[in-house]
């Protein structure tokens, strides 16, 4: 990058964002480069799982600088693909404020990082309002909501608290089979959906075998898919339709509609994924056992209904009046670690 823009100012600012769980999930792109979703997606933001991030330009500094903590943990220096990564989406940050100072960003998850519960949905948010608002930028909704997608897809989302819809952003064909090129990338954010703040809800999380880092990274994992699985195109036709269905239920706060599209959303998601050659398979035993372990919760009449994500995790969206048996449930199947019991989350925010 050339040193011949302006200083940027130099006070940290700190953002905190919460992470989110699809219910109608994400699994595949239209444009790497752009990192553009195959279809659109819906998702809970939990109050739960956060992530706050503090980031400073400073044109004193030779490089990028990217420290990640953990809950209880000390920072540590990120080096290789993490700050590759980074560096390259401060670039758009730094492109749009018109500025050429490196920053430096410290990031602390409340949460196992890399596990399957959605650290880089919080953490790119987070780092989104942080970056924007320190390089001097004041970006609206869409705008912010853009540029954490360019992180990480499932960021886009993490930008508004409670139930979200990430739009696609695909135009009508242009006669190809391809989008507008001049409008590629425009529409393809997330807004929130309105209606649904009060309704008492939960996700209770069951978190698999320690929270280790997941054995496949969602980017590749999703991209192998497309590219292997027969079943990815079947995976692809559900969304619209799920995507209705889930707002639907939304709207009229019916628990156990939204559960049915959120429980077959995500079998799909993983039937495709587990038909990738190789396989890319996340389940454990003790994930098939709490998956049991919903249902029999269900025929008993307590409203619990299942999704995972890119790890053995199963996350149960259920009515806070019965969080406590559910969480109960999960608990004491072997291969559980830790339950985690979350309400709805709100915004990003700025914090200082
Ligand atoms: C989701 N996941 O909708 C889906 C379900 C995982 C399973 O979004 O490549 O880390 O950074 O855009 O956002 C995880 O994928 O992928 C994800 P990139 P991301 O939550």
């Amino acid at each position: 990058m050339s040193r011949t823009g302006r200083a940027a100012p130099t006070a940290p600012v700190t953002a905190r964002a919460h992470a989110n769980i699809a219910l109608v999930k994400y699994w595949g792109k239209r444009d790497r480069d752009l990192n553009l979703p195959a279809a659109g997606s819906l998702s809970l933001t939990l109050a739960a799982l956060t992530t706050t991030t503090t980031v400073r330009f400073d044109r004193d500094l030779s490089a990028d600088r990217l420290v990640l903590a953990e809950r209880g943990q000390g920072g540590r220096v990120q080096t290789g693909a993490a700050l590759t990564r980074l560096s390259a989406w401060l670039d758009l940050v730094r492109a749009e404020a018109g500025i050429d100072a490196h920053a430096e960003v410290t990031s602390e998850n409340d949460f196992p990082t890399a596990s399957g519960l959605a650290s880089s949905a919080s953490a790119y948010a987070a780092l989104a309002l942080a970056a924007s608002r320190a390089a001097g930028l004041s970006l609206a909704g869409p705008a912010l909501s853009r540029l954490a997608r360019r992180g990480s897809g499932s960021a886009a989302r993490s930008i508004y608290g409670g139930f979200v819809r990430m739009h696609d952003g695909a135009v009508p064909s242009d006669g190809d089979g391809g989008d507008s090129p001049e409008a590629r990338d425009p529409r393809a954010y997330a807004a929130p959906i309105e209606g649904a703040a009060t309704w008492p809800l939960r996700m209770v999380i069951a978190v698999v075998g320690g929270g280790v880092a997941k054995s496949h990274g969602s980017r590749d994992a999703m991209e192998h898919c497309a590219a292997t699985s027969p079943l990815y195109p079947g995976w692809l036709a559900c969304v619209p339709d799920d995507l209705k269905r889930a707002e639907a239920a939304i709207a009229v706060r019916d628990l156990g509609a939204l559960g049915e599209v959120a429980e077959a959303s995500a079998l799909a998601m993983h039937a495709a994924a587990i038909a990738s050659r190789p396989a890319v398979l996340y389940w454990q035993p003790a994930t098939l056992a709490c998956m049991a372990a919903v249902r029999e919760l269900r025929a008993r009449g307590v409203p619990a209904y299942f999704t995972m994500d890119a790890g053995p995790h199963v996350k149960v969206l259920t009515e806070a009046a019965s969080s406590d048996q559910v969480a109960t449930a999960l608990r004491a199947i072997p291969g559980v670690t830790d339950i985690i019991v979350s309400a709805p989350g709100g915004a990003a925010e700025v914090l200082a």
